[in-house]
């Protein structure tokens, strides 16, 4: 393989489904030449030096980022859009109130019209990828077709992507397709579609993460949801992270949030200096994405589909998530950032130096905006991360014991209570709600509704979800405890009343004891809130102010309810089984132990 092969060369593969749909694709889309993409360092190495050589990429300053390059996106093309994307089933009904839907035929049509002759002048690349570990069964496997070399670069970072995905592919016999181009990058040609019915994706007009790397959220995510529904299993926008105590026992730990609410730092925690020395650590599994499955002891078994980061650049820095820092100063592909004079990558957040140039190329001026773009990324493959879990790569996956819902919200939602029952979780979870951020385009700082943080990403309506988490607890089964946090609250002056960063571990290990049935905890407005806990020992935090954060006030309760009622109004009746608001009568007591 890794040959640019001519149009009517043989394809290197003894899958003709494969194969065929690939000369359908170059019969539509017109390329120069075909590359099958095998993933090896000299292909990935041949990619980087075309780049590099036509401008795509910039080479990062290779005494102290070795590895590393800068690309620069087009300046209209620097994030996911959510108003461009499209859930295209037969049934309008299936797709949801939280999808824009279009009709398959309509959706062929409009992107057959747009594929047709875009990949003149330019190399179809065939890129085989695996989500998860190579010989999982939890793993599904897809291929996506670009004419992108930086998709082709990303790709082998965050997947298992090449000559193994490819020899599973043909094994199995059936694949997720996935195609893409960058047609013109004009906003007004963009579409992002999903043929969920059809196990297909079709994404045209923009480079950008989300967008572009189809591996990601298109098919880890709303592909994926579909399947998973079908075939008894969750596709989730979570972590993954383990919890090791200092007796040598890991929990691990799903956790899903909204966009930017701090997911890779949690992922990738560092543990206050005091839970250092008593022998705690954090293990890295994953940071966006879990894949689930009950096992055959009942527990929840989960993956994480991805082999790699593409985490937000701003705000990370040697205090907010020193292990991605650590990670990311090598072989590392950053997308958008700022430069310093001396060709190192920066952004908002990093440290105090000032940028010479800022993520448009331009000499930085501070009347432009920000130096590096708010959405400004890293690519890095997983297995740099200092905490990086061995388990990461068990076929088996891993065993859940908790799973905490979480969002920023200034007001209201307190730092921690766990759910009365699974039924309870899933209604904490699916009205759960966060601030917007800069992660999707759109405004800043809006209350928004985000279930399970699938808003976007969920590939079928939302009603239906609901009952197909509601689905697994039934009789043998071991499901792990359902919790929510916010690390966000702040006082009526605005300021944070929780530190944050390491020190969530707190939280995290009063989850684990309650998980291990160790400390009571009180019923509360919204669920079992904490009674033992060592949140404020050590912390240097005023304790009141840990105990506002802790607190729920009923007024601010109660408008919350108000509009958890009005939001859940929209799915109920797809998920008729769903009453969960008040706590079950066959649930769990609060205790006191
Ligand atoms: O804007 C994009 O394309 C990236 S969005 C993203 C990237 C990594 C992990 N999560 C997200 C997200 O929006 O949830
Ligand atoms: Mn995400």
């Amino acid at each position: 393989m890794n040959a640019v092969l001519e149009l009517d060369a043989a394809a290197p593969t003894s899958l003709s489904t494969l194969a065929s749909w690939v000369e359908e694709v170059a019969a539509l889309t017109c390329p120069d030449a075909i590359r099958w993409c095998d993933g090896s360092q000299r292909e990935y190495d041949a990619l980087l030096a075309g780049m590099e050589a036509d401008g795509t990429l910039i080479a990062l300053n290779p005494d102290t980022h070795p590895g590393c390059w800068l690309h620069r996106s087009d300046p209209e093309d620097v994030a996911r859009v959510e108003h461009l994307t499209f859930v295209c089933t037969r049934d309008a009904e299936a797709a949801g109130p939280n999808n824009q839907w279009m009709a398959p035929d309509q959706a062929h049509g409009k992107m057959d019209a747009l594929f047709a002759g875009c990949m003149r002048g330019r190399i179809l690349y065939v890129v085989p990828y695996c989500m998860g570990p190579i010989d999982s069964p939890l793993s599904r496997c897809g291929v996506e077709i670009t004419d992108s070399p930086y998709v082709v670069a990303n790709m082998r970072l965050m997947t298992r992507m090449g000559a193994q995905a490819l020899q599973r592919i043909e094994r199995e016999g059936h694949f997720v397709r996935g195609l893409h181009s960058l047609g013109e990058l004009d906003p007004d040609r963009r579409f992002i579609m999903h043929f969920p019915e059809e196990l297909s994706i079709q994404s045209y007009g923009s480079g950008y993460g989300g967008n572009a790397l189809l591996g990601k959220k298109c098919h880890a995510l709303r592909i994926a949801s579909w399947q998973a529904r079908e075939e008894g299993w969750l596709a989730e926008h979570m972590l993954i992270v383990g919890i090791e105590n200092p007796q040598g026992d890991t929990h691990y730990i799903a956790a899903a949030f909204p966009s930017a609410c701090g997911k890779t730092n949690l992922a990738m925690l560092v543990p206050p200096p005091a839970y250092r020395e008593a022998g705690w650590k954090v293990w890295t599994v994953g940071d966006d994405i879990c894949w689930m499955r009950p096992g055959p002891d009942g527990q929840l078994w989960a993956i994480n589909p991805e082999a790699g980061y593409f985490g937000v650049a701003p705000g990370t820095s040697a205090k907010s998530n020193p292990n991605a820092l650590a990670m990311i100063q090598r072989d590392t592909i950053y997308t958008n950032v700022a430069l310093t004079d001396d060709c190192q990558p920066w952004w908002e957040g990093l440290d105090d130096r000032a940028p010479a140039f800022d993520w448009q190329g331009r000499p930085y001026d501070p009347a432009n905006g920000p130096a590096a773009h708010p959405n400004a990324r890293f690519t890095v493959a997983a297995r740099q991360c200092p905490s990086w879990s061995p388990r990461a790569e068990d076929p088996q996956g891993v065993p859940i014991s908790a799973i905490v819902f979480g969002g920023r919200r200034a007001t209201t939602m307190p730092l921690v209570f766990e759910a009365r029952d699974w039924r309870h979780g899933v209604f904490v979870g699916a009205t759960m709600a966060s601030e917007t951020t800069a992660a999707a385009t759109g405004q800043v700082g809006l209350v928004r509704r985000d279930p399970m943080a699938m808003k976007p990403f969920c590939g079928y309506h939302f009603g239906d979800y609901f009952a197909h988490w509601l689905s697994f607890d039934e009789p043998g089964a071991r499901l792990p405890k359902i919790f929510h946090v916010n690390w966000f609250r702040k006082d009526a002056d605005g300021n944070f009343l929780w530190p944050g960063f390491g020190e969530n571990l707190r939280v995290l290990e009063w989850i684990i004891a309650r998980v291990e049935g160790r400390v009571g905890a009180e019923d509360g407005l919204p669920g079992f809130m904490p009674l033992e806990h060592h949140f404020a020992e050590g912390l240097g935090v005023d304790p009141d102010r840990v105990a506002l954060a802790l607190q729920v006030d009923q007024g601010e309760w109660a408008i919350e309810q108000r509009a958890q009622d009005q939001f859940w109004a929209e799915s109920r009746d797809r998920s008729a089984r769903f009453d969960a608001s008040a706590p079950s009568s066959e649930g769990e007591e609060a205790t006191e132990l």
